[in-house]
């Protein structure tokens, strides 16, 4: 496939018009911001988000050509406020655009943002240029596939329907070679799952694959759940919806739950997803990670129940946070640390040792994990400990490249485990009936909070595992992780997984020197600066054995960012 061949199935005539109506509604200022690519796309206020929709589409019909596969879209900014909004891309296999394809796509929002057709479509065809010289296909039937999914926020139905009708009029491809396939409110990792499925059974049309992802994961939870002979570590889950999709979709499943009889209640609470207003406010993983607490729909007396445990999920069901109250009502955060150490118990526990011995089973995690948790790991569960950047897609890649049974969660919950055909062969000589099923469980395309909850859950009653046990098995050194408002966040650049910054000059050495005046001889004090990728912010966060020390570091850190921004 050509660039010559790009260009001539371009519609110009459209491309120009929908260029010229976004470019005369945003006029450059000269003091404008540019357009990044963040953690996982393009995120911000909704009202902003017109040359950044509009390059998505651009980059995801070219990304689709290139592979001449499915590509999916995600409208969704998940953890963020009602009024944000965002996009995530997803590749035929489930996964996020590769990352030599991040600065095409800001290049290309950045350049519709300097106002000018001409030079738009200059560097839009070099773009194309450089993409297509390096394509490796010579397709002559080529067919534009694309999979649409969103969440609930009221600005996601307008830009889907951008999207569509973008896709109809953009080529000059005839209609029975645009497939454009609308699944409406969708979870993010459901998106995954079913960008995949058209991939990889090569179907063309719209099919019931809600019905299909929650079949894959449900089914073998049920059968799972059966083998529990009574319930002794808690009997009722209650799961805080965020008033996102999560309930729409968990809605849908309960019914179905509950015809099998469990003897695990289901309790659904912050439901509200026709209020979009509610989204991820007062509650969700995010709140309750950030703000180390009950989300607002539960109150202490009535989490002060032994037989509970609680979960949270946030705006497009990606992450999931479990928590509980102990006896004398303290709040037991059960994170993506913990989530990654007790799944990493579960491998160690279930497999026999000599298959154990044979592969590598480790966990990824990032410069927000705990650092109990990491001791854990490498000191109790004797494993590898990995760090990456913020972001799934990073955790992904590492724990693939490293490992063949690969464990990552970000702190705030965000995770899953892969493995590979290595694992699998090896897993095949034994009879591990109960294992393989428990492994059916795990959604490998992308962290998942509705079949992490079923792994989690699981876990817990197969190890007869109290969940303030678990919460036991390694204390967590105080921390906190808090937000500032920045002139500009793109000045902040770090280096070692995030941990150093390299830049604003002069900032990490300010850092360094207020860690180690407050440090106490076991040295546990840390503290690191990153910009975030999905807010306008920059995030401190900070651990030390001593709680106190929490507040005297990020107060002096937070005074030394604005000493240094403010030059
Ligand atoms: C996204 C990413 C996560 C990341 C989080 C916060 O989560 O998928 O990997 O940890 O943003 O990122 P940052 O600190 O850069 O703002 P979600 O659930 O909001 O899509």
């Amino acid at each position: 496939m050509s660039a010559a061949y790009i260009e001539s199935i371009l519609n110009k005539q459209y491309l120009q018009k929908t260029f010229n109506e976004l470019a005369s509604q945003r006029p450059r200022k000269s003091n404008a911001i540019n357009f990044t690519y963040g953690t996982s796309g393009f995120r911000m206020d909704s009202s902003k988000l017109d040359i950044p929709l509009f390059a998505t589409a651009l980059i995801t019909f070219l990304r689709s050509l290139y592979c001449n596969k499915f590509i999916g879209i995600m409208i969704t900014a998940s953890h963020n406020p009602p009024q944000d909004n965002g996009f995530k891309t997803i590749e035929p296999k489930g996964e996020m655009l590769p990352h030599s394809w991040e600065s095409y796509v800001t290049s290309i929002a950045n350049s519709v943002y300097e106002n000018d057709y001409l030079k738009f479509e200059a560097n839009m065809l070099n773009i194309i240029d450089t993409i297509f010289k390096a394509c490796p296909l010579e397709k002559k039937d080529t067919s534009l596939r694309i999979i649409l999914g969103r969440d609930t926020r009221s600005s996601s139905l307008p830009f889907a329907n951008f999207l569509n009708d973008f896709f109809t009029n953009l080529t000059t491809l005839k209609t029975e070679n645009v497939i454009v396939l609308d699944y409406g409110i969708v979870t993010t990792p459901q998106l995954h799952f079913i960008v995949r499925k058209h991939t990889a059974d090569n179907i063309f049309e719209q099919m019931d694959l809600t019905k299909e992802y929650f079949d894959a994961f449900f089914i073998p939870f049920i059968k799972l759940l059966s083998k529990v002979a009574n319930l002794q570590s808690f009997n009722t889950l209650i799961i805080d919806c965020a008033n996102g999709v999560g309930a729409l979709q968990l809605e849908k499943l309960l019914p179905l739950y509950e015809k099998h009889s469990p003897q695990l209640k289901l309790e659904l609470i912050n439901t509200n997803y026709q209020d979009c207003s509610k989204l991820n406010v007062e509650c969700g993983a995010d709140f309750v990670k950030t703000n180390q607490k009950l989300p607002g729909g539960i109150s202490e007396e009535f989490a002060n129940n032994p037989n509970f445990l609680f979960c949270s999920l946030d705006g497009d069901s990606d992450r999931i946070i479990f928590y509980c109250l102990t006896a004398d009502k303290k709040f037991c955060l059960l994170d993506g640390d913990k989530m990654a150490t007790l799944i990493g118990e579960f491998f160690i526990e279930k497999l026999p040792a000599p298959l154990l011995e044979s592969i590598k089973l480790g966990i990824v995690q990032t410069a927000y994990a705990n650092g109990s948790s990491t001791a854990y790991i490498k000191d109790v569960l004797k494993l590898d400990a990995r760090c990456a950047k913020t972001g799934v897609k990073n955790l992904h890649h590492d724990a693939v490249e490293n490992f063949d049974v690969g464990i990552y969660f970000e702190a705030n919950g965000h995770g899953t485990v892969i493995f590979n055909d290595k694992f699998m062969q090896a897993l095949s000589k034994y009879k591990l009936e109960e294992f393989e099923l428990f492994i059916s469980l795990i959604n490998q395309a992308v962290g998942d909070a509705i079949t992490d909850l079923f792994i989690v859950v699981i876990i817990l009653l197969l190890l007869k595992l109290d969940p303030r046990d678990w919460f036991k098995k390694y204390d967590d050194l105080p921390n906190t992780l808090i937000k500032c408002v920045v002139p500009d966040r793109s000045e902040f650049e770090t280096f070692d997984n995030e941990r150093q910054l390299s830049k604003p000059i002069g900032l990490q050495e300010m850092i360094d020197q207020i860690v180690n005046e407050t440090n106490n001889s076991d040295k546990k004090n840390r503290c690191f600066v990153r910009a975030s990728g999905t807010e306008d912010v920059v995030r401190i966060y900070c651990e030390s054995s001593k709680q106190e020390n929490l507040t005297i570091i990020t107060t002096k850190v937070l005074e030394a960012i604005k000493q240094i921004t403010n030059k």
